[in-house]
């Protein structure tokens, strides 16, 4: 009989060397341990023996038992622990590694180019305006004096919004000049950056772009204001104060009159030919360079907004804004400010 113990545990300590996870360590004890176990046929079988024998022999039964439930419970622990190890090998990190340091983005040019407008505007006492980018086709034309006929409101310059009756992904900020003198009575003084949009796309004209309106209305504004604001803004943003404006007629339905505004060209400071007489690429050797379109606000405008066009007088103007800050950063193409690559971006 206790050959047959030590036979059993001979067994039992094999069977767990082998047994590599903690199913399998089950298994054994069951082999042995369970119900229909070895060891308990061994226990069942010390019933034959005399007083004596069932002494000794249970004895050393009951010391194998305790001996294989030691080892068992060592070899549970043992298979955690490679586990483990195996689990700490494959997650291994060197924590003293530098880290990845994260790229930061960069303020792009066109804001910082507002931001700096904005500076110039508010020493001249100018406030901020914003106002919405799908708008009402009655602020974006009805209101601006623009007929239902007028080209502009044609399918091929306008975004018309889908399933949005007259609504419109605005063409011009100066839809804003009629907010703002909903809400405001002068006198006034404000200037309106934001995205426009349009059906436009080459190398100077994109579906969105950037306008900048200026308004300033009160009982005695004429356009001698407006040069004197205009000239100071562009020799202040172009940086140079030799810097002269013209005024040339044009038309737009909401001022009378209406004109463009162009300004000497900062490369060749208004001469066509660089110092070195290679004429100037940037203004086509003319000297002058297309700003804003401009004038002085129609009365038809200044009633729609409930202002008697008899007491109050005002001008307003338009820049396309991209197209300054090409000129000032001699920049060749418009589709650069719209691919965000930060190569560009970190030159500003
Ligand atoms: C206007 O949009 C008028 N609202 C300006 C105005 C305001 C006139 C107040 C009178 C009083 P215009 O369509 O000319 O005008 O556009 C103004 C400027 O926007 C242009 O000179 C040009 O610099 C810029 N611009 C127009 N279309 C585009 C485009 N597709 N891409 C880039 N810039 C553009």
């Amino acid at each position: 009989m206790e050959s047959q113990i030590q036979k059993l545990k001979s067994g039992m300590l094999a069977d767990l060397k082998v047994a590599t996870s903690e199913v399998e360590i089950k298994e054994v004890e069951v082999k042995y341990f369970g119900r229909q176990g070895l060891f308990g046929d061994i226990m069942k079988s010390l019933k034959d023996l005399s007083a004596e024998e069932k002494q000794t022999v249970g004895k050393a039964a009951n010391m194998t038992k305790k001996e294989l439930e030691g080892a068992t419970g060592k070899r549970y622990a043992e298979v955690e622990h490679e586990k483990l190890s195996a689990i700490a090998e494959e997650e291994w990190m060197d924590v003293t590694v530098p880290g990845k340091k994260p790229s930061v983005g960069h303020r792009h040019l066109i804001s910082k180019f507002i931001d700096d407008i904005e500076q110039v505007f508010a020493k001249m006492g100018f406030e901020m305006a914003e106002g919405p980018e799908i708008e009402k086709e009655y602020y974006n034309f009805d209101q601006l004096n623009i007929p239902e006929t007028h080209p502009a409101r044609d399918m091929h310059d306008t975004f018309w919004v889908k399933n949005l009756e007259k609504y419109v992904l605005r063409t011009h900020t100066s839809p804003v000049q009629i907010h703002y003198m909903e809400d405001h009575k002068p006198p006034i003084r404000v200037i309106a950056p934001g995205k426009t949009f349009r059906k436009d796309s080459d190398a100077t004209h994109s579906p969105m772009f950037h306008q900048l309106e200026g308004l300033m209305v009160d009982t005695d504004i004429s356009m001698a204001n407006l040069k004197a604001v205009l000239t100071q803004a562009l020799q202040q943003i172009f940086e140079d104060d030799s810097i002269k404006t013209r005024f040339r007629v044009s038309y737009f339905p909401f001022v009378e009159p209406g004109m463009e505004i162009d300004c000497t060209c900062p490369i060749c400071k208004g001469n066509g030919k660089l110092g070195d007489g290679v004429p100037c690429r940037l203004c086509k050797q003319c000297g002058w360079l297309e700003i804003a379109g401009a004038g002085m606000v129609h009365p038809k405008v200044l009633k729609n907004v409930g202002l008697d066009p008899e007491k109050y007088t005002g001008f307003a103007f338009g820049m396309g804004l991209d197209r300054m800050i090409m000129i000032k950063y001699r920049i060749n193409h418009l589709r650069l400010f719209f691919e965000n690559d930060l190569r560009f971006i970190q030159q500003f």
